[in-house]
Parts: C-alpha cells; sequence; structure tokens
C-alpha cells in the first residue's frame, strides 16, 4: 500500500508573509498599477510596501476597491499621517475628511496643480476613489516632478535654488489662503530634489522682477506639464488613485459631460524644505514691493 498524503487542517493556515504584490509600471515617467491588496484590510505589513511603491512610483492606482469603504478610506489616510479637512470644497456628511470630487459641486480641475499648495503645510499624499467614471473621457494626467528638476540646466537649477514662490487661492469672500514655499523643494524621504511651482496656485517669485517672475513660472510651467514627464489614467470605476502631492502635479481632462464623481482623502504631513539659503525679496526704488499679477479666482483643488 502506498502511504496517503498527510491529512490537511481544515482551514489552511495564513501564509506567514503576504503573497507578492502585482506591480506594473504604466509609464515610462512615473506610476505603477498594483494588484492583489484589499485596502479596507492592510497588514503593517502590505501598507509599508505601499509606501515603499509610492515613493518609488509617485503614482499608484489600486484597481477593484468595490469594498472600500469611507472608513476604511480614511484609515487607510491615516497611516501616512494626519488626514485633512479640505478649506473649500464639499465633503461627506458623516466623514468630513472626505471630499467629494464632483463636478456638478465643486468645479473641475482642468488646470496642472499641486493639491492645497496655497497651505504652509500642503499635503503630502492625495487618495482619489472614483466611483462614478463616464463612458468615456475624465482622464486624469500626473507629472513627475523630479523630472522636471533634473531636465532644467545646471546654472537654471542653480540661480532657482535660493527662491521662493508665492502660492495663492483666492475666492471671495469664501476663502483666502496663501503661503511660501521653496521652488525646489527636497523630499523628506528620499532626499530628492524637485521642482515645486503649479499653473493653478503659483503667482510669483518675490526674489524677482514682475516680468522676470513671469517669463520664469511661464517658462517653469509648462516644462514641468511636458509630455515625456506624464501618464494619463483612464478610470474605471472603483479604482482608487494614491499620490505624492510632494513630487508630482496633476490635472483632471475636461473632455465629458457625463456624470463623474469620487472621494478623496489628503493626508498632511510636512513644511516643504530646501537646503539652500534663501535670497532677499526683490525691492523696486528702495522699499517698493510689486505685487504678483496672477490672482485666482476660480474654484479649483
Ligand atoms: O478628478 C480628478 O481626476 C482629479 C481631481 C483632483 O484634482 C483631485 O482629486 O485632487
Ligand atoms: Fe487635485
Amino acid at each position: 500500500m502506498t502511504p496517503s498524503a498527510p491529512p490537511q487542517p481544515a482551514t489552511a493556515a495564513r501564509p506567514a508573509t503576504a503573497p507578492a504584490l502585482d506591480v506594473r509600471r504604466v509609464s515610462g515617467a512615473l506610476g505603477a498599477e498594483v494588484r492583489g491588496i484589499d485596502l479596507n484590510d492592510l497588514t503593517d505589513a502590505q501598507f509599508d510596501r505601499i509606501h515603499e511603491l509610492m515613493l518609488e512610483h509617485l503614482v499608484l492606482f489600486f484597481p477593484d476597491q468595490e469594498k472600500l469603504t469611507p472608513a476604511g478610506h480614511v484609515a487607510f489616510g491615516r497611516r501616512f499621517g494626519e488626514v485633512e479637512v479640505h478649506p473649500f470644497l464639499p465633503k461627506l456628511a458623516d466623514h468630513p475628511e472626505i471630499t467629494v470630487i464632483e463636478p456638478d459641486k465643486g468645479g473641475k480641475a482642468d488646470e496642472w496643480h499641486i493639491d492645497v499648495s496655497f497651505s504652509p503645510s500642503p499635503p503630502i499624499a492625495s487618495i482619489l476613489h472614483l466611483i462614478d467614471t463616464p463612458s468615456a473621457g475624465g482622464d486624469t494626467m500626473w507629472s513627475n516632478q523630479y523630472r522636471a528638476y533634473e531636465t532644467l540646466s545646471e546654472p537654471f537649477r542653480e540661480m532657482l535654488e535660493g527662491l521662493t514662490a508665492v502660492h495663492v487661492l483666492k475666492i471671495p469672500p469664501v476663502v483666502e489662503m496663501s503661503a511660501e514655499h521653496p521652488v525646489v523643494r527636497v523630499h523628506p524621504v528620499t532626499g530628492r530634489k524637485s521642482l515645486y511651482v503649479t499653473r493653478m496656485w503659483t503667482s510669483h517669485i518675490p526674489q524677482l522682477t514682475r516680468q522676470e517672475s513671469d517669463t520664469v513660472l511661464q517658462h517653469l510651467f509648462e516644462h514641468s506639464e511636458q509630455p515625456a514627464f506624464t501618464l494619463r489614467h483612464r478610470w474605471d470605476p472603483h479604482t482608487v488613485a494614491l499620490w505624492d502631492n510632494r513630487v508630482t502635479q496633476h490635472i483632471a481632462i475636461n473632455d465629458y459631460q457625463e456624470h463623474r464623481r469620487g472621494q478623496r482623502v489628503t493626508v498632511n504631513g510636512d513644511v516643504p524644505s530646501s537646503n539652500t539659503p534663501r535670497r532677499p525679496e526683490y525691492r523696486r526704488n528702495g522699499d517698493e514691493r510689486y505685487y504678483p499679477r496672477r490672482i485666482n479666482a476660480k474654484v479649483g483643488y
């Protein structure tokens, strides 16, 4: 008689290590799709892996997250740090930490931006759960701001490093906020430098003359938004996107009329820092200062 197989336990024991995640890059510039994970029920080891992957790819997409509840979404955000209550966008009634992203209610974020960069301590990460998607269109693009910095010429990078930029939100009479941040910031975890200005919120560089500031910013906006630094994501319902808001910009493409709805949790965490000392503010005729030309008065993100 041949020996029979050893008896199996009624329920298979959980493997000591979770199965490896399926991670696929989605563009040459940034971004990866991550499968094989339930965001509602993360282990510490899985969270650590997601955090590492975010630092490596800057934007992660988690498809098929139908089970993600608002409480699970907030709990996922809390693993990164304190979650923000957005200064003006609509929120879920029971969860003020969840911002509702719905064009009818808050406008379309159809200009390149960094989330909430007009805050003195802008979000480190955003987590967007798209629930209803149009049958076509409504894609979102992200851009890699490490690459934007690294592809500037050395003399230009040197000039930028002592500078700051003012980021402004002005929607009278609802809200007015502004903050001054380094133009080149250093990532607190990776130590890498990235460009930190954005078309939607950045108004001026106070160390330059108005004309210099307008010209330099226009160049930096165009440079940082170029297709070679980007990815374009076509959404399926219940995909969750997580991005490192310190080193990316994004834009929601406004090419659809159908219903589209998402929920976002945003994580606070640090104050942008740079390695280099700041230069003094430009003063015309002694003490006279110039005013920024661009004042933002549209609803945005
Ligand atoms: O609707 C989108 O795809 C992105 C909206 C946005 O800018 C955001 O959630 O921060
Ligand atoms: Fe945004």
